[in-house]
């Protein structure tokens, strides 16, 4: 992050801090958990409820879907659909306290290997090195994953996990949404899920393009890449894997091994 955007920053921090309400729902996921297909589902439900079905595009969901620490969390939230959900790629802190807390997690050998050719791809932030590197490096690497996952797992009020929703995406957005309270129709929940499948984001992120911050170049993304899972196996070396499993048994952690 420069540091004009770490400056330019600070009054989103800020609004943050004094913003966020013990009503408001966070999404907490480490990068590359499939936030944005959970964010498109319930923005897909807003559109369907409150806008006559308006296409949701990725300018329209980052401006209708707030982040902690990228938006006005001052301002009202004038949706009757959804409860506010505010997204967060940052591990649990005090000021999160009272606001209940949606945990979604991914496979970490998906994450990183997603994250990966993210982090080489057209960002600012680029990771100059190689997968091994990459997955070892404290900062993005499993120990981050790592850390990340260890503030929230008990702290989080719901878990979600991407697995899940590849393997059933119907069924798991009905029982996220009965678990958030949200009161439309399983036609309305099913129509939302079939405009956030992977070919329709994809479809919509060639039409409208990607998102409009510093992080990301305007021309053509590779945001929607393969949504696919066990694509990890083309990466990992078996050291990889050891060292992966390795950080996952020494920080006490089961799932996905
Ligand atoms: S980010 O940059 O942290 O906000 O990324 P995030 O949205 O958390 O995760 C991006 C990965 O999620 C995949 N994705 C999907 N997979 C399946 N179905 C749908 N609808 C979907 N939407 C997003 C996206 O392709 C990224 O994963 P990879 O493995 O790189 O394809």
């Amino acid at each position: 992050m420069s540091m004009y955007s770490r400056v330019s920053s600070i009054p989103y921090y800020l609004s943050g801090l004094f913003g966020l309400r013990s009503e408001d729902l966070l999404l907490a996921s480490y990068p590359k958990s499939g936030n944005t297909w959970v964010r498109f589902f319930l923005c897909n439900l807003i559109s369907i409820q409150e806008w006559d079905g308006r296409e949701v595009s990725f300018p329209l969901l980052d401006s209708t879907m707030p982040e902690f620490g990228n938006s006005n969390l001052l301002r009202h939230w004038p949706h009757d659909t959804i409860p506010r959900v505010v997204k967060t790629h940052k591990k649990w802190w005090p000021i999160f306290q009272g606001v209940d807390a949606i945990l979604l997690v991914r496979d970490p050998r998906d994450v990183m290997t997603s994250y990966y050719f993210y982090k080489c791809g057209k960002v600012k932030s680029k990771f100059n090195g190689t997968f091994s590197e990459f997955i070892r490096d404290s900062n993005v690497g499993v120990p981050a994953w790592a850390r990340h996952y260890q503030s929230w797992k008990s702290r989080a009020n719901i878990f979600l996990r991407f697995e899940d929703l590849k393997t059933d995406d119907i069924y798991t957005f009905q029982k996220l949404s009965s678990a958030i309270n949200v009161d439309v129709s399983k036609s309305t929940i099913k129509e939302a899920v079939r405009r956030s499948r992977f070919e329709k984001m994809k479809e919509v992120e060639k039409k409208y393009g990607v998102r409009a911050d510093e992080e990301h170049f305007h021309e053509e993304s590779q945001f929607m890449r393969k949504g696919r899972t066990g694509d990890w196996e083309e990466m990992f070396s078996g050291s990889d894997i050891s060292y992966l499993n390795n950080v996952l048994e020494e920080n006490d952690i089961d799932i996905y091994t």
